[in-house]
């Protein structure tokens, strides 16, 4: 025993790294592997974010989460089964194993990442609640809604900022709660509540989606902090490190100038970064039970965090969300990813 000890500790002297852990039997990722498929959960459908297109193809930020992820895994972005998950479902569906991601407009809070059993691998969308009216209500601040009719879906953390929100400014209003996101845009759009809330992402999404969205505003004011990001089961920290670098990789990606175009010539860089996080330099797939070329493989599905964004909900997509808060960080936004050395 203490002779197998001291050949661990000289390992871990020489390499300064400690051998992986071995793949635990009942681990995610074998039994990703073993299913050949990442069950993925996503949203119903929110442009942008994760939505099917006429032939069940899925496209969104979201949704090129899970893609990264099976690409990283299965070198293939399109061994992954989509699961749409109401609000109210998505924590039931990872918690029973019929999902093993949850990648979907999901924000981190401290009881969903405690007692709720996820495990948060990072923030893929800095986002903020918003309040979206009819312009004929000729409503300009949202503390003007005092006894406006609101309505969300249940199952949300929009549900009770909106109540701590009315709370804090001594204001009433009536929920209007919906389990579903196409009966809550209906009853909206049919004047059965004044107002619309959900993240601001996601208004401009659904305005969208509205008979005539130039008819609707969305309100200055932004009332809470919705960092989104994907989740895993408390549980397994393999898997949830999986998760989490590979959209680092796809961040650091951008700030290296990686992109899905020129990836391939990224590969024959001297930049030692560039060449770690390609998988041309040192062991760092071992770290974490995948191959070397694990960022490789992502980057090449969707593009670095810049192309995947532009892709979805920036200047290329008909959302045009500005960068803002999800610009990188040397650009003033708070996007920043940890080094792989
Ligand atoms: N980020 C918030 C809200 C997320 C949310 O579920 N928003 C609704 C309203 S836009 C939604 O995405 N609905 C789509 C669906 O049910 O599939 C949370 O994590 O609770």
């Amino acid at each position: 025993m203490i002779r197998m000890l001291k050949a661990m500790l000289a390992a871990v002297l020489v390499t300064g790294l400690a051998a992986a852990p071995a793949m635990a039997a009942d681990s995610t990722l074998k039994k990703v592997k073993d299913l050949g498929k990442l069950s993925c959960g996503v949203n119903t459908g929110i442009a942008g974010f994760s939505a099917p297109d006429d032939k069940g193809n899925w496209s969104g930020l979201d949704v090129d989460v899970c893609k990264a992820v099976a690409a990283a895994v299965f070198k293939d972005a399109s061994q992954v089964k989509y699961v749409p998950l109401t609000a109210k479902e998505r924590f039931t569906a990872l918690q029973s194993g019929e999902i093993d991601l949850l990648s979907r407009n999901t924000t981190w809070t401290m009881s969903r990442d405690t007692s709720a059993g996820l495990t948060f691998t990072g923030i893929t969308y800095f986002d903020g609640q918003g309040f979206m009216v009819n312009k004929e209500l000729g409503v300009k601040s949202a503390k003007e809604l005092s006894e406006a009719s609101i309505c969300v879906q249940t199952g949300t953390t929009t549900e009770l900022n909106v109540a701590d929100y009315f709370r804090q400014n001594g204001m009433n209003y009536k929920p209007v709660v919906f389990e579903k996101l196409p009966e809550t845009i209906a009853a909206y759009n049919a004047g059965r509540c004044d107002v619309f809330t959900s993240d601001a992402s996601q208004l401009y999404s659904v305005r969208l989606t509205l008979g005539k969205p130039d008819d609707h505003i969305v309100l200055p004011e932004v009332i809470s902090k919705e960092p989104l990001g994907p989740a895993v089961r408390q549980g397994d920290p393999q898997w949830a490190n999986i998760v989490r670098w590979v959209f680092f990789a796809l961040v650091n990606a951008e700030e290296l100038g990686i992109t899905s175009k020129n990836l391939d010539e990224m590969t024959k860089s001297e930049n030692p970064e560039i060449r770690r996080l390609l998988g041309q330099e040192g062991d760092y797939g071992v770290g974490i039970g995948l191959e070397n070329d694990w960022a490789y493989q992502a980057i090449k599905a969707v593009g670095n965090y810049g192309e995947m964004f532009s892709r979805n909900v920036g200047a290329e997509s008909r959302l045009k969300i500005s960068r803002g808060q999800n610009a990188l960080w040397r650009d003033g936004g708070l996007q920043y990813a940890p080094p792989i050395r």
